[in-house]
Formats: C-alpha cells, structure tokens, sequence
C-alpha cells in the first residue's frame, strides 16, 4: 500500500512528513492504522498545534508565566460553606437541591479521559478497587450513590426520577470501561441513562517541534486534557442529549475522588439558589504544596491557578490568624449551569488556552528503536475544565469538609499521600463516624469493646472497620433503623443483602 498523496502533501506542509519516515518498513496492517490515525489530522490544524507547543515551551523555559502579583483570594461573600453557613441555609439549599434533582434536571458528568500516570496502571481508574471489604470499584462507588439519590430525591417528592450519568472517556479509557460497565451489568442503573463519549486527543511534540512517533507506525497521542470536555460535548451533540431530556444543571467531577458527593443536594441547590452559572467546590488546603489548585481571582476574574503555576512564595503566603492566603483548594468538583456548557461549547471554547505539560514521551529513535526516556522530551498540550470559569457571569464557590468529600487518589501505595490505602482509610474512617453517630458500638473478633477515639485525628486505620454501602446511605442519613443501639463485631460491611436478610427474620 502506498501511503495516499493527500496524507503526504499535508504532512509536508506542516512540517511534519518525519512522521512518514518508517513507512516503507511497516506490515500492511501497520500503514493502515497509521493512516488512518493521519487522517484525522487536519494540516494545518497540526502545523498550529505543533509551532504552539514548541512555542509554550521556549516561553515557559525561559521565563514561566506567573500571576503572583496579579492573584486575589475569592471574596468571602462568593463562598458559601457546609461547616460555617447558617444551618437552616444549609437545609434550604438541600431542599432545592433535592427538589432539582426529583424534577430530572440534574446531571452528573464523570471526567474519565486520564490516563492515571501516577497510579501506574494500565486501566482506567475507575475499575481501581482500594482494597476495601466489599472489594468495589470507584465506578461502583459512584454508580450506587446515584442509584440511593434518585431515591431519596424520589420519595422526598412522590417521583421517579432518574440522574443521567455521563461519562468522558478518551482512546485509552473507552473500550476498557464500557466493557466494565457491560460485566457488571451498569451497576443497576438503566442503560440508556450511561453516556459514554469519547474526548479527543493531541500528538505530542518534541522540544524541535516535531511530532513525535511513539512507534514506527504509531503517533505518540495524549487526551486533549480535561478540557477537551467542552470540544467533545459539542462532538458528540451531548448537549443535546441533556436538553432532550430535561436537564438544567451538570456537577462535573473527576474519576479519583472516593469520597465524591455526586450530584450533592446542598452545593447543587446552592448553586441554583445563587443564580450562579458556574460553581466550584473547595476545601482547606491542607499544606502550602498541596497538587491541588486554587480558585482565586487573577486580574478580577475567576481562576483556578493550578499547583504547578503557583509560586512557592505565593503557596506559602499567609494570614494574619496564619492561615493560608490561598486556602480554596479545587476538588475538580464544578457545578454548570446547561445554558452557560452551551455557550461554553457553542462560541467560547476556542478562547480557553493551552497549559504545557513537559514529560517522558516513549518513542523511536532515528534508526527505529524504542526509547524509554529517563528525561523529560515531549510537551503536551491540555486545555483544563476549570478555566471557563473566565466566562461565568455569576460564580460561586462552596466549602466543604475535606474529612467528607475529598480522598483523591492519585499515587501507588510506594509514596504517602493520595494511595489507595489513604483513599481506603478515607472511606473508612467516614463509615465509622457515621455508625458511631447513628449509635453503634463495635467488639473486635474476641468480642472485647472496641475504644471509641473519634475525635482525635484520624491517623492510620479507623479503630473498627465498618463498611456501608451507599445503596443505604448516600452522606450518613437513615442509619439508626439499622445501627442504633447494635454491638458490631468489626470488620462489618452493610450492605442491602443483609437488611433484607434482617427484615425476613
Ligand atoms: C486535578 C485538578 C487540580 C486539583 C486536583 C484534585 C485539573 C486540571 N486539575 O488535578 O486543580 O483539583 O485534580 O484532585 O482539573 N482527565 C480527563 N481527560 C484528560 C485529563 C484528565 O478526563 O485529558 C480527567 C481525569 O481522568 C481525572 C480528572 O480529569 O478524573 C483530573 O485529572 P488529573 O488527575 O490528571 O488532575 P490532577 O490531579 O493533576
């Protein structure tokens, strides 16, 4: 097969025909997905991206951008919070939470499309399971909670109701995870209410400007980072599929986050009750370099500066009463309202910028072998989800408690911060407050009490362990039906099994 003249000539004009360089070597098979990987490479689109990449790089290496000097924290009255905000608010916002969500027009959208680096495994974050009892996934997490909040939303107002569950997912995480969800039969939910779509990807570029080739017949392609969201919500029309259905608002949140409250009744009802069109929730950051981002304003305008934009000096600065000055850590938990995602993906995509990201891009050498850098070589491109926050004409922030909603995981268990085994004592610490609070007490396998220290900060593993499902309970409510007054032999799991069991003795 000869490779097609149009393919040729466009490379040629982007400059980047070295991608061509192995093609008489390659099996039939070989040129054929090389081709067609080419194809959806538009000339001058890849000359752009390319000259883009090279020039980010030289800017950021000479002199990286900062915004020190330009950086506000968000002002107190834009922040509204779960610790600090009057309890009745809070119930108000709940209700209006609540009542959006009985009425079809929330949904939830799952930032799926990484490649979980970090972690260091070959397959999408979301199928991890952190070692708890149950053994379940972060996606069968995530999936119950949903299943539990169209109930309670339901009964609260006489409804059936149904939180649709989109999912971005890129090359390298879709066929893995429809097939996950295919084995387990969707987790219960329906079918049709899973939106799997795919974002797109970029090719990496070395520090020449090149394309790099990550085999002889494969381009090295990255997913377009979380930012790509608003280009693939246009590419595959999912707008429209939220309009069709009802939809008015979007919690968007990322795979990683174990204790995440999807579709959380309080920060959606928040959010609706401001009149807001985009919101961001936050928690305390809990040290200055933190890799969490800070939602800030930057020249009068709302921003998250991300842990790798942000000076030392700047992370560090503090208060008068110690505390950080850049204290509104981003939880990659965002509230959207559906007209604004239509704006966003309609007109104002284009405006969002490219942030670098330089890293080890495995690749073929001049003669053809394959090269594992142990130095950085490649840039990649990304776009991020939260810097459409500069087009929001009303935004709002909430706070919530990091010991409730924020465990990411991000790392493997070889470094201390963000494992599974700190995503796991998360979830397990959160269990054990709840059971304690619903009026439980726990005997250890030799039936001797186990010492209540809540309270104390919650190092190591929780003194009993105690799993609930969250097809029970969604954020600690409607536990004392089931664990007042009850000794636990720890380890225990609740699960909906064995309240059936219960209720047919
Ligand atoms: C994200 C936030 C950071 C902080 C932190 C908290 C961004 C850009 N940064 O940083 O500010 O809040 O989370 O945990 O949001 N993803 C895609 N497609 C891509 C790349 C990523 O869908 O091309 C997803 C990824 O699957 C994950 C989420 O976006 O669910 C966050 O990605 P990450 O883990 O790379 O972001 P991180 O930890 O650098």
């Amino acid at each position: 097969m000869e490779c097609e003249p149009e393919i040729r000539r466009r490379l040629q004009e982007a400059g980047q025909e070295q991608l061509l360089r192995f093609w008489d070597e390659l099996g039939p098979g070989e040129r054929g997905s090389l081709l067609g990987e080419l194809k959806l490479l538009d000339g001058r689109e890849l000359r752009e991206h390319c000259r883009r990449a090279q020039d980010a790089y030289v800017r950021e290496s000479s002199s990286p951008q900062r915004l020190d000097d330009r950086m506000r924290p968000v002002p107190p009255e834009f922040l509204g919070s779960a610790m600090k905000s009057p309890p009745e608010e809070l119930t108000t916002w709940e209700e209006e939470g609540y009542h959006q969500i009985s009425q079809n027009k929330v949904a939830v959208l799952l930032l799926a499309g990484g490649q979980g680096t970090r972690l260091g495994v070959t397959y999408p974050k979301g199928m991890y399971h952190v070692g708890l009892p149950s053994g379940k996934t972060l996606y069968q997490i995530q999936a119950e909670r949903i299943l539990r909040l169209q109930q309670l939303a339901g009964e609260k107002y006489s409804t059936r109701c149904t939180v649709p569950w989109y999912i971005m997912t890129s090359e390298f995480t879709l066929n893995p995870t429809q097939k996950f969800f295919e084995e387990h039969n969707f987790f219960g939910i329906g079918r049709a209410d899973v939106i799997m779509f795919e974002q797109r990807m970029l090719p990496a570029v070395g520090f020449d400007g090149k394309a790099i080739l990550e085999r002889k017949g494969k381009v090295a392609m990255a997913p377009d980072g979380n930012g790509g969201l608003y280009k693939a919500l246009a590419d595959n029309h999912i707008l429209e599929d939220m309009e069709a259905r009802g939809i008015s608002y979007i919690h968007v949140y990322c795979v990683d986050n174990i204790l995440v409250k999807m579709a959380d009744p309080v920060f959606v009802g928040f959010c609706v009750s401001k009149g807001a069109d985009c919101g961001a929730k936050v928690v305390e950051k809990s040290y200055p370099s933190e890799p969490v981002g800070v939602v800030c304003q930057v020249d009068g305008i709302y921003q998250v500066v991300e842990y790798s934009e942000i000076s030392p000096d700047t992370a560090e600065r503090r208060n008068d009463d110690g505390s950080l000055t850049y204290n509104a850590g981003n939880i990659c938990n965002h509230f959207f309202s559906l007209d604004f995602l239509k704006s966003v993906a309609g007109t104002l995509e284009p405006g969002l910028g490219y942030h670098v990201a330089i890293k080890k891009v495995p690749h073929v050498d001049e003669e053809g072998n394959l090269v594992k850098p142990v130095r950085p070589n490649g840039i990649k491109m990304e776009k991020f989800v939260f810097d459409v926050f500069q087009f929001t004409k009303n935004f709002v922030a909430f706070e919530v408690a990091r010991e409730e909603e924020f465990s990411p995981l991000k790392n493997a268990d070889t470094v201390d911060k963000d494992t599974p085994t700190t995503a796991r004592r998360s979830l397990l610490w959160q269990h054990y407050r709840w059971a304690l609070k619903a009026g439980a007490t726990f005997t250890d396998a030799n039936g001797c009490a186990i010492v209540d220290v809540s309270g104390f900060p919650e190092v190591g593993d929780p003194p009993a362990v105690c799993e609930i499902s969250p097809l029970i309970s969604y954020f600690g409510e409607g536990l004392d039906e089931h664990l007042n007054k009850k000794d636990i032999s720890s380890p225990f799991m609740l699960e909906i099994q064995r309240v059936l069991e219960e209720m047919k003795i």
